[in-house]
């Protein structure tokens, strides 16, 4: 027993000793070694060196303070070298092509849709200039963020613009976030897409390879083929014809490094398909739907408006340009495989995000430009309503009793054979995922303001006849987004019925064109453009009790009336003059007439001005 305390004593005065010793030794090691160091740093200790050491210690209020783990990820060598380049489209500027190339011009468009001949006089590493929130310059990232692979999916797509994507997307990346970028070639025909393309990116871009499809697979499937073999953490699905902007990665990557189940969108500026003008479509919206399945767009919270420009939460994307990390997105099982070509994909995805437990923000930091086409010029490759089949798949997996809002819109989809949804479904339940009503009033709460299920009753319906000549009646003949149009004879053929919706917007027949002013000219030209029933230049209003040269006691400071010329519809400003309206026009010496319209839906026989009406 003592023997047994008497090691035990004598064990741990060892052990104390030992411990002694070991922190003697390490402390004077440590010592040695910084005075080693301060030798060979600070030779003389001059009195610069002493301030300099000061400055670093105290650092002034004025100098960024990085905090530990964050990260300033501009290349500010790249943004000094691109500021000094000169060209065809540098700093994002429009480039007008000489009218000698208008052959080659004219050819190149009609494959493309866009002016890819002016593309090709643009250098495929283009300056752009930086349009982001002053903010953004400031904002660091976190150090330690996920891997990125780039997914783009083409068809025919043209060499510069299809190029120009690649590059802006590898040079205008951090080397350790950009794994790699995939060119998905969705069965293109043309030559130049094959041979040359796996050559050039072979000899010139070691990120990028090139996966070609044996048969066109349309837009969703070529994208589930890039991301089956990105090997990223995260997939970063891109457009063919886009271009990355200064810093555009690391506001796409931090959401995700801070939660996987982020999806999150850059901001989608517009490259101009005539000159490649680079612009910015707007400051941020919120992606949604109508609910015959358009995408729209809300606008921003109060409190996004206030957080600018950090991310800010948005019920659907666009679609084309979005970050998601692979884990989650295979999770989630892709995208539905049953989903043909494209159309649809969007929602399903957004949905599925939203009710299985993820979130979706748009990133203000992160933006990219994309030139949106004049036309579309490639045939459908689809077989018969592949859209609706698809939207009949995502209403029926996902969208619960409000699948129905759809189906009384588009009956049609309810004749669709949709196949087989056992695998989809069979996600929703594994997921646990939520319900659509629970997405509609917590993620989309202020959708149906804009866009109600069940639409109200116009205020009114009819013809739009001319009171100075009775025969005359306005008439859209079902013309387009951006045309004009004119009287025509009442009743003979054409388009001459026109609604005045709940919108607060003139729509023709049942089609979701508008009655849009979109110049501040006192006459300006009337023209249909696609309805964004959110008013503005789309909202007009009658007055019953209201005719020209009355007296008007109403709020408004500015008001425009209807009017016609021979040739045209316009828009006038009338102005108030003690109480009275003066009409501008008829001093103007031009032939205009008062249009008075006809509601035959509500007032048969009543006649009154229709207004739009600026508030100020
Ligand atoms: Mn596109």
């Amino acid at each position: 027993m003592r023997l047994r305390r008497n090691l035990m004593w004598w064990t741990k005065i060892t052990l104390t000793l030992l411990v002694f010793l070991a922190g003697t030794y390490f402390t004077v090691r440590q010592a040695l070694h910084d005075a080693r160091d301060v030798s060979v740093q600070v030779r003389k200790v001059t009195p610069q060196a002493k301030a300099l050491e000061h400055k670093i210690i105290a650092t002034p209020a004025n100098e960024p303070v990085v905090p530990r783990g964050y990260k300033d990820w501009h290349d500010y060598d790249r943004l000094f070298k691109e500021s000094k380049q000169i060209g065809p489209g540098e700093q994002g500027q429009a480039y007008n092509l000489p009218p000698k190339y208008q052959n080659e011009r004219d050819l190149l468009y009609k494959v493309n849709g866009f002016n890819a001949r002016a593309s090709d006089d643009i250098a495929l590493n283009r300056s752009l200039q930086d349009i982001r929130h002053p903010k953004c310059k400031e904002k660091l990232y976190l150090e330690a963020l996920p891997t990125a692979s780039v997914v783009v999916p083409f068809h025919n797509e043209h060499w510069t613009t299809l190029l120009r994507t690649a590059i802006s997307a590898v040079n205008r990346s951090p080397d350790t976030l950009l794994l790699e970028v995939i060119l998905v070639d969705d069965a293109s025909t043309k030559a130049f897409l094959k041979d040359k393309l796996d050559d050039y990116v072979r000899e010139n871009l070691p990120k990028v390879r090139v996966v070609h499809l044996p048969r066109r697979s349309g837009l969703i499937r070529a994208r589930l083929a890039g991301a089956k073999v990105a090997r990223g953490d995260v997939l970063i699905f891109l457009d063919s014809h886009t271009e990355c902007t200064t810093n555009w990665l690391p506001p796409l990557l931090e959401p995700i490094a801070k939660d996987y189940r982020t999806c999150v969108c850059p901001f989608i500026d517009v490259i101009d398909f005539e000159t490649f003008a680079y612009r910015a479509q707007d400051e941020g919206a919120r992606g949604a739907f109508d609910w015959e399945l358009f995408y729209k767009r809300l606008p921003l919270l109060e409190e996004d408006k206030k957080n600018m420009p950090e991310p800010f939460k948005s019920p659907v994307m666009a679609g084309g340009l979005f970050a998601i990390s692979s884990k989650f997105f295979w999770e989630l099982g892709g995208y539905d495989p049953g989903l043909d070509i494209w159309g649809g994909e969007q929602y399903e995805l957004s949905f599925k995000i939203w009710q299985c437990g993820g979130i979706m923000v748009d990133a203000p930091c992160s933006r990219i430009g994309h030139i949106y086409r004049k036309f579309a010029p490639f045939p459908n490759p689809g077989v018969g309503d592949f859209v609706g089949r698809n939207y009949r798949r995502v209403a029926e997996v996902w969208m619960d009793e409000y699948a129905e809002y759809l189906y009384k819109r588009r009956p049609s989809y309810l004749k669709l054979d949709a196949g087989d949804l056992t695998e989809q479904k069979a996600i929703r339940k594994r997921l646990n995922c939520k319900s659509f009503k629970w997405f509609m009033t917590q993620v989309a709460f202020d959708l149906t303001k804009v866009y109600p299920p069940v639409e109200p009753p116009n205020f009114a319906s009819g013809k739009i006849q001319s009171v100075a000549s009775s025969n005359l009646c306005v008439d859209t003949r079902f013309k387009h987004h951006g045309d004009r149009f004119d009287l025509q004879e009442c009743g003979r053929g054409g388009e001459q019925t026109f609604h005045l919706t709940w919108h607060k917007d003139i729509r023709p027949g049942k089609r979701p064109v508008c009655w849009d002013v979109s110049s501040g000219d006192a006459q300006a030209p009337i023209l249909l453009y696609n309805c964004h029933g959110m008013g503005g230049n789309q909202l007009w209003r009658y007055d019953p009790g209201f005719h020209s040269g009355d007296n008007f006691t109403g709020s408004v400071s500015v008001m425009y009336a209807v009017i016609v010329t021979t040739a045209n519809v316009l828009i006038s400003r009338v102005t108030m003059h003690s109480g009275h309206l003066v009409q501008h026009w008829k001093s103007s010496g031009l032939c205009m007439v008062v249009i008075h319209v006809v509601w035959t839906a509500i007032l048969v026989t009543k006649k009154f001005l229709c207004q739009r009406v600026i508030h100020n």
